[in-house]
């Protein structure tokens, strides 16, 4: 019985003492793999982009010192046209400064608060792993600055942003940016790389109130905010700062929804991504995606090919933030047509157009209801024409004309009166460009509509006099509606550009 209890202990202990060990090799290698704590050889700045740009790919072999250095600001900026608000943002700008570090890199982080700024703030980097992301050690009064320096063991996209209480305050005043931190042998190539990021202004006024607008704690809470935008401001991309990529060209959007509240369902309207990140991991989670989730307080990552050639809307398909509250930017995709992938006259027909009118007329008319409350201009705008012409006045190209440096609008005060107390149907030419549309009559009132053309007289671009509620009266004396279409009619015949 001695004999045989030995040999059998001594399996066993040899068997658990392996066991033991292998588990520790496992470790080991879990830890290789997740964390290259491999050394740092040289010291470099962090490299940086304001948005919508990404700093190119790192090429480094190895892991660096990087140095990074965040100022806070507390600043009056715009949020719409003519809407402003005292943003608190990393940097000049909300958001902050797009961060491109790799896997293993040491980060010398410092932050200092402008001692103009009334308040303390500090930065919680989701890519920090360490207490608080960083937030406790960086909290700093107004004229002071903290370092903290951190290791970025996990490769993926993060966001940033200030956790000062409240938190949720801090962040819908601008205080969130992106930091990429690449895998070792980087992400694959492609030709153009951007970033955006979705956020919430719980602005006082409604959306579009002109001026200075404050803070509702209100709103917060109930988590219902006025303005929805990308990259901090309504229009950030939109017209002249739309991104810009060329047919054949491969993009990758890398995207941030800093909230505080609203989950975003990213879409591109006429794009399909090849490859989605999710959540702004290292894999690619899927393939061949309409509309991707972003997470508040996440991200996640696409890619797609420019096909064919266009104007292409990104929204968050939540459509009311899209189209009324500024979540709306644009992708312009030039180059020769792909008749192949897509066709289709330039200028499409009219279709009955009187039936058409009358049921565009109950949408406009839902949102002209809550327009009617507010007599300014930029309201009226925001709700009922942006949802044609477009939040920026550009309109869209065929379909429905500029008002933005619009010939038309300005080479007649009277015309666009009419314009707007009896719609306008037929061929008509602005800016050289033909449309043949139909612009519903929209019943407004006559204050409304001296406001709303006041407004879009004096924006955009343009710089006309103001429309007199006595102008929009003697006009109304003037016409009839028979009289609004043989004008349209007329000018046609003078222009026509067939
Ligand atoms: C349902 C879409 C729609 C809405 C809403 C709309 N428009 Fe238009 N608008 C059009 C179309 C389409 C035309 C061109 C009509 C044509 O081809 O005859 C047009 C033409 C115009 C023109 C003359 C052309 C130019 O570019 O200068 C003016 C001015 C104008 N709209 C102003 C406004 C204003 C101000 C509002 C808001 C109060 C508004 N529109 C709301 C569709 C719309
Ligand atoms: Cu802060």
């Amino acid at each position: 019985m001695k004999r045989l209890l030995l040999p059998t202990l001594s399996v066993f202990v040899f068997l658990s003492l392996s066991y033991a060990g292998y588990q520790s090799w496992r470790f080991a290698q879990a830890r290789a793999e997740s964390a290259p704590l491999s050394a740092v050889h040289d010291e470099a700045p962090a490299a940086l982009a304001d948005a919508p740009n990404v700093p190119p790919p790192l090429r480094r072999r190895h892991a660096a010192r990087v140095r990074l250095d965040i100022e806070i600001l507390e600043h009056q900026k715009t949020l719409a046209d003519g809407v402003s608000y005292t943003y608190w943002t990393f940097g000049d700008d909300a958001p902050g400064k797009f961060i491109r570090v790799r896997q293993g890199d040491v980060v010398e982080t410092h932050v200092s608060n402008h001692p103009d700024n009334s308040l303390a703030h500090n930065v919680d980097f989701h890519a920090v792993t360490g207490p608080g992301g960083g937030g406790d050690v960086t909290f700093v009064a107004p004229g002071h600055s903290a370092t903290f320096t951190w290791r970025a063991l996990h490769a993926g996209l993060y966001l940033y942003h200030c956790v000062a209480a409240p938190a949720g305050l801090h962040i819908a005043n601008g205080m969130f940016g992106l930091i990429l931190v690449e895998p070792p042998e980087g992400l694959p190539p492609v030709d153009h790389e951007f970033f955006l990021v979705q956020s919430e202004f719980y602005t006082t006024g409604d959306y579009g109130e002109p001026g200075q607008q404050g803070f509702s704690m209100k709103k917060a809470l109930e988590e219902r905010p006025e303005y929805v935008v990308f990259n901090g401001h309504v229009g950030a991309l939109m017209g002249d700062r739309s991104l810009k990529v060329r047919t054949g060209e491969s993009v990758r959007l890398y995207l941030g929804n800093a909230g505080p509240s609203l989950v975003s369902s990213f879409h591109v309207v006429g794009e399909i991504f090849d490859r989605v990140y999710g959540e702004g991991g290292l894999d690619v989670t899927q393939r061949e995606v309409q509309t991707t989730l972003i997470p508040v307080g996440g991200s996640a990552i696409v890619e797609f090919v420019a096909d064919v050639p266009g104007d292409y809307q990104m929204v968050d398909h939540s459509m009311f933030r899209a189209f009324n509250k500024g979540a709306m930017g644009m992708l312009q995709i030039a180059g020769p047509g792909r008749e192949d992938l897509f066709s289709a006259p330039v200028v499409p027909a009219v279709y009955t157009p009187e039936a058409r009118t009358d049921r565009e007329l109950t949408v406009i008319t839902a949102a002209a209801d809550s327009a009617t409350a507010a007599q300014s201009g930029a309201h009226i705008y925001a709700t009922i024409c942006a949802t044609c012409h477009q939040q920026d006045g550009r309109g869209l190209p065929g379909l429905f004309p500029p008002l933005a440096q619009s010939d038309f609008l300005m080479a007649d005060k009277d015309r666009s009166v009419q314009v707007l107390l009896h719609g306008l149907t037929g061929k008509i030419v602005v800016n050289g460009k033909p449309f043949d549309g139909v612009m519903p009559q929209l019943r407004l009132s006559d204050a409304q509509i001296a406001a709303v053309l006041s407004h879009v007289r004096s924006r955009f671009g343009n710089d006309a006099d103001p429309v007199t509620l006595a102008d929009v009266e003697r006009v109304r004396s003037q016409s009839t509606r028979a009289q609004s279409r043989s004008l349209a009619a007329t000018r046609t015949a003078q222009k026509n550009p067939w």
